[in-house]
């Protein structure tokens, strides 16, 4: 695959050829997978003519902006935030994601204090020397009500009752908004990470108390455990990387979530609907217990394909998926890079998620292609 990807990357170099062989094509012009190099746990959003996307740096929280979904070689990259040192939030900054609410635009992320010390135990068995303990929720706010030309501040901790917290994000329903995040069953009982919901009055004040606190998913099914339905050891099973998700045209309201684990093969997507009329009654979910919906694909070695976010195609008439992945599912987190691809809607109204992989795939719709030499 790397050998196919690299060439593909010069077959683009070379542009003009690429463009000219499909001339006839109205949307000839294609792209290749990774969209970035290196990275993980992207979070893209479109606004006002741009992409924003940002992703954990681990050390601050970095805005890249491009007006191109699919090409961010000549991306802007704004640092919003540079954490001092020495508090709760100074490290490990994960999976930032940017939100619009009430004209002003909301970071939530997570961090720790000290590098997830102590380091980690072995494969995870902690009782309890746990990493990841003082993993907690915050949130920037902007100055104003552009995200690229405002300043970012530290606004609140959300509350996670002083328990384990991440990859949280917001989910918005007519009812309210709401936190939905990675937790564990309580402050010391580490893995499973299981999805919690609560409520918030503002995009920075949790006002559940932790008896309203809902679970929404444990990781219960043997996709969901690493290895593949591991039946002892389920603090490496994991639900995380909540993602709300919208059918455009029968408003059904999807909760995407990561399952496994991030830094294997096995890490995919799993997927929640509400179908009742309240997000904190458990009841009102219904999960797809039958399997990953998006998940590696061995053919084309892409493997560990997670952390999703959704956008939308220039012109607004198609939907994006933008996640991680790794083409070498031996090393890890390192091995991780930024991916796009479209995708379509079941009969059901279910997200129809493809195979992931390298393309090349068409361009987003609506792409301008001016100034780009290769998208003539
Ligand atoms: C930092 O985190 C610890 C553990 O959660 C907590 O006890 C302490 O109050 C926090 N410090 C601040 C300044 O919030
Ligand atoms: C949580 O809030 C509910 C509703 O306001 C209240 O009835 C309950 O006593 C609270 N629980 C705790 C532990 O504070
Ligand atoms: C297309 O790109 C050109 C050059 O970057 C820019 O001037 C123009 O505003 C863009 N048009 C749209 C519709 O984004
Ligand atoms: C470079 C390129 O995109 N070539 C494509 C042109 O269109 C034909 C037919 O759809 C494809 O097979 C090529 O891959």
């Amino acid at each position: 695959m790397a050998l196919h990807a690299a060439l593909i990357s010069f077959i683009s170099l070379l542009g003009v050829a690429a463009a000219q062989s499909n001339t006839s094509s109205s949307n000839a012009a294609t792209y290749t997978n990774p969209i970035v190099p290196s990275g993980a746990d992207p979070w893209v959003t479109r606004y006002g003519g741009y992409y924003y996307m940002t992703y954990t740096t681990a050390t601050d929280i970095t805005i890249l902006r491009s007006q191109d979904l699919v090409d961010w070689s000549n991306a802007e990259s704004k640092l919003a935030f540079d954490p001092p040192a020495g508090q709760n939030y100074s490290t490990d900054l994960w999976a930032p994601e940017l939100h619009n609410i009430a004209d002003r635009w909301y970071v939530i992320f997570t961090a720790d204090p000290n590098n997830d010390s102590p380091p980690p135990s072995k494969d995870m068995l902690c009782t309890f020397s746990c990493p990841a303990v003082n993993h907690r929720m915050y949130v920037l706010e902007s100055s104003g009500s552009d995200p690229w030309t405002s300043s970012y501040t530290l606004k609140s901790q959300l509350d996670t009752y002083d328990q384990f917290a991440i990859d949280g994000t917001y989910f918005r329903h007519t009812t309210g908004l709401y936190h939905i995040y990675s937790c564990w069953y309580t402050a010391y009982e580490s893995w499973p990470a299981n999805l919690c919901i609560t409520k918030m009055s503002d995009p920075w004040t949790v006002q559940s108390n932790l008896t309203e606190r809902q679970i929404l998913s444990v990781p219960t099914n043997p996709w969901e455990k690493t290895p593949y339905g591991r039946t002892e050891n389920i603090r490496l099973s994991s639900n995380e990387g909540p993602q709300q998700l919208t059918n455009p045209q029968t408003g059904q309201q999807f909760v995407i979530y990561s399952a496994a684990r991030s830094d294997n093969r096995n890490y995919c997507l799993g997927q929640l609907e509400l179908i009742g009329d309240d997000p904190m009654n458990n009841q009102d979910w219904k999960k797809h217990n039958e399997g990953c919906i998006f998940y590696q694909n061995a053919l084309e070695s892409a493997y560990g394909v997670g952390h999703a976010s959704f956008t939308t195609s220039p012109d607004g008439t198609e939907n994006w998926i933008v996640y991680h992945g790794m083409e070498n599912p031996y090393s890890g987190w390192s091995a991780r890079t930024i991916r796009a691809q479209k995708f379509g809607w079941n009969a059901d109204g279910t997200p129809d998620f493809p195979r992931p992989g390298y393309g090349p795939y068409a361009v987003p719709s609506g792409t301008n292609a001016t100034g780009k030499g290769m998208r003539v």
